[in-house]
Formats: structure tokens, C-alpha cells, sequence
């Protein structure tokens, strides 16, 4: 069990709960443990075919735990980059390119690594008092956690410099006018709607939806005669899957089609 995570998977949806409340869930180095082990989890279990992310309390993510980088004058800097590489990264990297959808609910304000993880997950929903803060620049740092890269292609680099300069809290309903984020709903109704849909998504051909995930992603970077090639070999491989025979079968016998995520 674990201290400052919740974690559970049920039909077919594993919920990861950050819940340091006290702290706005921020990160200190057994909370990065934990999600590291319940991402490992998530990765390796055929049980589940969706992520859910949220967070307990007034906050989603505060980002770092600032009160482990209270630098006493005499002592020696931490060394950021370190942290990066051990914890935020693999972080990152693990949500990005795991093999189902990922949401993430942020349940309150989302601020430096917290409202980069939020933008590394592939559909984030927050409810209506949410926010997101690029706090980075107010402590001499620059956005983590993916957040030069994900900005930038979400709200385009006008906003993501502004923002990451000026460190301004962007509510969530702008965030959705900007289409940073998909949707924003009352907070009483965020946690329903987010498992829903999670366990919604869980019911659908996995593989396709993890090929669909790739190709957007790797889209980023590529000409559009590379996206041509890749969308021709991502199709290959979903033409080989159980739930493109199935889905359509199902579709020509008129009935419901009963996906495995295979
Ligand atoms: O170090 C590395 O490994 C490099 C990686 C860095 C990644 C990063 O994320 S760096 C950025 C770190 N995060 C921040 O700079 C955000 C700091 N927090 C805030 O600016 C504000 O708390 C918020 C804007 C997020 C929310 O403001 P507000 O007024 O709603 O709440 P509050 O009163 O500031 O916070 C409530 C409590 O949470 C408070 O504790 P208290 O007074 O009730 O005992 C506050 O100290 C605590 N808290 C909030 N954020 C953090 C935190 N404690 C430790 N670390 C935090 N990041």
C-alpha cells in the first residue's frame, strides 16, 4: 500500500490518485516512488486498458515539493538536473508512450511539473476552479516535465512563451476556450465524469487506440510524407488486431461490437 498515492484498477481502468492534500500534491521523493511503481503497474498489467490521474483535495499538483529544496545558504545546490532525469522524466516519458489513453481529471490548481503532467496525459479534463501556472520562472527555473515541448503545440508559442515568462494563472475555462484541454465541468461532477469516460475507453479495441496515440504524437515532428508512411504502417499493424476483426463483424451483423484490447 502506499502513503501519498491512492491506486486501484477496476474494470479494465487503473485510478492513480495523488494525495499529499496538505501540500496541494506536490512531489517529494516518496511520492515519486510510489507513482513509479503504480506507472510500472499500469504498464505491465493486461488488467488495464485505461489511466486515470487525478488528485485529492483543493489541488491537483503543485509540482515539486519546494520545502525538500529549502536551500540553506552554506549548503550545497541540489542538482536539478538529477531530479529531472530520475524522476520527472521517466515520468513523463511513461504516460506519454504508454499503450492505452490517458486521462487526467485536475481536480484544482495544477502548477509547475503538476500542470506539465497534466498537458502529458492525452486527455485532460478539470473541473471549473481549476487552473494551470507555469511557476517555474518565479523561482529561476524553466519549465520541466515536458512543458517547453507539450506548450507550445497545445496553445501555440505566443501563449506558451507569455505564459512560461510571466508565470500567470490561466484558469481552466480559458484553458478550454484555448483548447488546451478537451472539457471543463462543475467540480462536484469532474471524478464521474473522468471514470466514466476512463472506463468507457477501456471498453474499446486498446491497440487501435494506442496506434491513433502514436501517430498524433509522432505527427510533432514529421513531414507529411513521413506521416503518410507511418499512418500506412501503424494501419498495418491495426488491420492485424483482433478488435479491427471484430469491430467489423459487429458492424456488418448490426450488433454491439465486444472488444478485448487485442
Ligand atoms: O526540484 C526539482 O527536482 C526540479 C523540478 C522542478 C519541478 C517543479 O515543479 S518546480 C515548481 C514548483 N512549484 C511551484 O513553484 C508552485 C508553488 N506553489 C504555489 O505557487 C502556490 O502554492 C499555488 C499557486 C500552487 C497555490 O496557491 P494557493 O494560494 O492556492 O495555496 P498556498 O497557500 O500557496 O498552498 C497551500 C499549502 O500548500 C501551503 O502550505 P501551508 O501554508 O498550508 O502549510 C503551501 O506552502 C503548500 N504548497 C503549495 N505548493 C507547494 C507547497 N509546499 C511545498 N511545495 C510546493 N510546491
Amino acid at each position: 500500500t502506499y502513503e501519498h498515492i491512492e491506486f486501484e484498477i477496476t474494470e479494465g481502468v487503473a485510478v492513480l490518485t495523488l494525495n499529499r492534500p496538505d501540500s496541494l500534491n506536490s512531489f517529494n521523493t516518496q511520492m515519486h516512488a510510489e507513482v513509479r511503481d503504480a506507472l510500472k503497474q499500469v504498464k505491465t498489467s493486461d488488467a488495464v486498458r485505461c489511466l486515470l490521474i487525478t488528485g485529492n483535495g483543493r489541488g491537483f499538483c503543485a509540482g515539486q515539493d519546494l520545502s525538500d529544496r529549502a536551500v540553506d545558504p552554506d549548503a550545497e545546490m541540489p542538482d536539478l538536473g538529477e531530479s529531472i532525469e530520475k524522476n520527472y522524466n521517466p515520468m513523463i516519458r511513461t504516460i506519454s508512450s504508454l499503450e492505452m489513453p490517458v486521462i487526467c481529471a485536475v481536480n484544482g490548481v495544477a502548477a509547475g511539473a503538476g500542470a506539465n503532467i497534466a498537458l502529458a496525459c492525452d486527455i485532460v479534463l478539470a473541473s471549473k476552479n481549476a487552473s494551470f501556472i507555469q511557476a517555474f520562472c518565479k523561482i529561476g527555473l524553466i519549465p520541466d516535465s515536458g512543458g517547453t515541448w507539450t506548450l507550445p503545440r497545445a496553445v501555440g508559442f505566443p501563449r506558451a512563451m507569455a505564459l512560461s515568462l510571466l508565470g500567470d494563472k490561466l484558469s481552466a475555462e480559458q484553458a478550454e476556450q484555448w483548447g488546451m484541454i478537451w472539457k471543463t465541468y462543475p467540480a462536484e461532477e469532474l471524478k464521474e465524469v473522468a471514470l466514466a469516460m476512463a472506463k468507457q475507453l477501456a471498453t474499446q479495441p486498446t491497440k487501435g487506440l494506442a496506434l491513433i496515440k502514436r501517430a498524433l504524437q509522432a505527427s510533432a515532428n514529421n513531414s507529411l510524407n513521413e506521416q503518410l508512411d507511418l499512418e500506412r504502417d501503424l494501419q498495418t499493424l491495426a488491420g492485424r488486431t483482433d478488435d479491427y476483426r471484430e469491430g467489423v463483424s459487429a458492424f456488418m451483423a448490426k450488433r454491439p461490437a465486444q472488444f478485448t484490447g487485442k
